[in-house]
């Protein structure tokens, strides 16, 4: 009698949890039918935060990580007031922060301080104070990376690491 009595309300659980497992998968696949510009080859989409703090020369993040095998939409925030304070964000390959920032002295503002260097795997524009820059590009194998602001001076202090794992 008691075995009897409490197999209904087992098997009633189960029914309710398997159904909200369902349609939860009906949901992100609907998302992506939906959104389907935005899911190309089914590559998990990640949006990146980054902001300039101030008007110092300084990234909020030294260090960011996204999955292999993601689409990066990486976010620029300049915060700052002062009219000399452009910025941008630049994805250069592991060790190769000093260079493209010594190479980007010589590219004016018009050409957003961006060399043409083949260290460089992302960047955005150049951002005036109060703007917001991005960028969306497939995230580069496995491995370490680095980021930079390439306006003139700023690479020594606005430089963090990517990790892409
Ligand atoms: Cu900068």
């Amino acid at each position: 009698m008691f075995h009897l009595k409490k197999n209904p309300t087992k098997k009633k659980q189960k029914g309710y949890i398997g159904s909200f497992k369902l349609s939860s998968v009906l949901l992100v696949m609907g998302a992506c039918v939906v959104a389907l510009a935005g899911c190309p080859k089914g590559k998990p989409e990640v949006r990146v935060e980054i902001a300039s703090v101030g008007d110092t020369m300084a990234f909020d993040k030294k260090e960011i990580t996204v999955p292999a095998g993601s689409r990066v939409t990486l976010v620029l925030k300049n915060n700052a007031t002062s009219p000399v304070m452009t910025h941008n964000w630049i994805l250069v390959t592991e060790g190769k922060v000093d260079e493209v920032g010594q190479a980007a002295v010589a590219v004016p503002a018009e050409q957003g301080h961006i060399p043409i260097h083949p260290a460089i795997l992302a960047r955005t524009p150049l951002s005036r104070p109060g703007e917001t820059v991005s960028v969306t590009f497939d995230a580069p194998p496995a491995g370490r990376y680095e980021f930079l602001c390439s306006t003139p001076g700023h690479y020594m202090q606005m430089r963090g690491i990517f990790i892409v794992k």
